[in-house]
């Protein structure tokens, strides 16, 4: 199967410069050649083209940059599900995690009961009433589940992109109040941090994957580097302590790769002008190689 990466250098999903050069930081780290020694045929399609113009923050509607994020959503949606309809599979690289409402919108349609592995230190379940910051890349999740403002849950022309009994969080630890209503109302499954360490990685993802092999018809992994411990992944805007280690993670992407369960993803937040000698890049390239089968090989 073909891999097909698209970088996507966002960065008015949030305030803090630097994210936009993910997607480089990324390719610097070596992703294409790393994947293509998994004897993957990679094509890097290059970067989706993100405005500029609107710098000014949107704050009376608690929407920062909302028509540049939108813009650049719709366009990624397009491309993501042109890759889908090659047949190959779309490895989407960050830029901030706004970028998942645009992903997420080029992968919902091709899939009857799409399954998300939201693995983050947040929910990104808010939306723009509950927005302690105002803050896209703060909202994603609930964009795709049909929630919030229409010019974000309406890319690419249909709503939502997945159910909340299909969402599976991981690594949580930095929930608003708003989000952990919403949480609770809907019985969205979380493993925080509290159940990786109760139960470890191990179960957590093996319910995980059996979830989604029972339930999906494919899954897509949206992984936001703060997920980690910022020990393990410093390079990123908002670290959060206590968080998933560099180890746990590997395990994770592996019993994913062995499961063959995903269909697409995403590696988002990775701020090489936070970062230290770019690690987080490099920590990125490494579970992209496991999630693919690295360890299989
Ligand atoms: C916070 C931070 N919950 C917000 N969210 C982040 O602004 O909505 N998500 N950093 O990854
Ligand atoms: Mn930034
Ligand atoms: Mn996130
Ligand atoms: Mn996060």
């Amino acid at each position: 199967k073909k891999i097909s990466i698209i970088g996507v250098p966002m960065d008015l999903g949030q305030t803090r410069r630097g994210v936009d050069m993910g997607p480089s930081a990324i390719r610097y780290a070596g992703v294409v050649e790393r994947l293509e020694n998994l004897n993957y045929e990679v094509e890097d399609i290059g970067d989706i083209e993100i405005g500029r113009a609107e710098r000014v923050p949107n704050t009376e509607s608690n929407l920062k940059n909302l028509k540049a994020v939108a813009e650049g959503s719709e366009k990624l949606a397009a491309v993501v599900d042109k890759v889908i309809q090659n047949g190959d599979f779309p490895l989407v690289l960050g830029g901030d995690h706004s970028i998942a409402i645009g992903t997420l919108a080029g992968v919902g349609k091709h899939y009857k009961n799409l399954g998300v592995i939201w693995y983050d230190a947040h929910g990104d379940l808010n939306t723009a009433d509950t927005s302690p910051s105002g803050n896209i890349h703060g909202m994603p999740l609930a964009a795709s589940m049909g929630l919030g403002h229409p010019t974000l849950t309406g890319i690419a022309g249909y709503n939502p992109k997945v159910k909340a009994e299909n969402i599976i969080i991981i690594g949580a630890r930095s929930l608003d109040e708003g989000e952990k209503e919403l949480i609770r109302e809907k019985g969205i499954k979380v493993y925080s941090m509290h159940e990786i360490d109760r139960l470890g990685m191990t179960r957590v993802m093996e319910e995980t994957i059996a979830y989604f092999k029972e339930n999906t018809d494919g899954v897509h992994l949206s992984l936001d580097l703060d997920g980690l411990d910022p020990h393990d992944a410093p390079g990123v805007g908002t670290p959060v302590i206590g968080g998933i280690s560099y180890r746990e993670s590997h395990l994770a992407m592996e019993m994913l790769a062995e499961a063959e369960i995903i269909t697409s993803a995403e590696f988002v937040e990775v701020n090489p002008i936070l970062d230290e000698k770019n690690k987080t890049a490099t920590v990125a390239v490494a579970l992209m190689g496991s999630l693919l089968g690295e360890k299989l090989k």
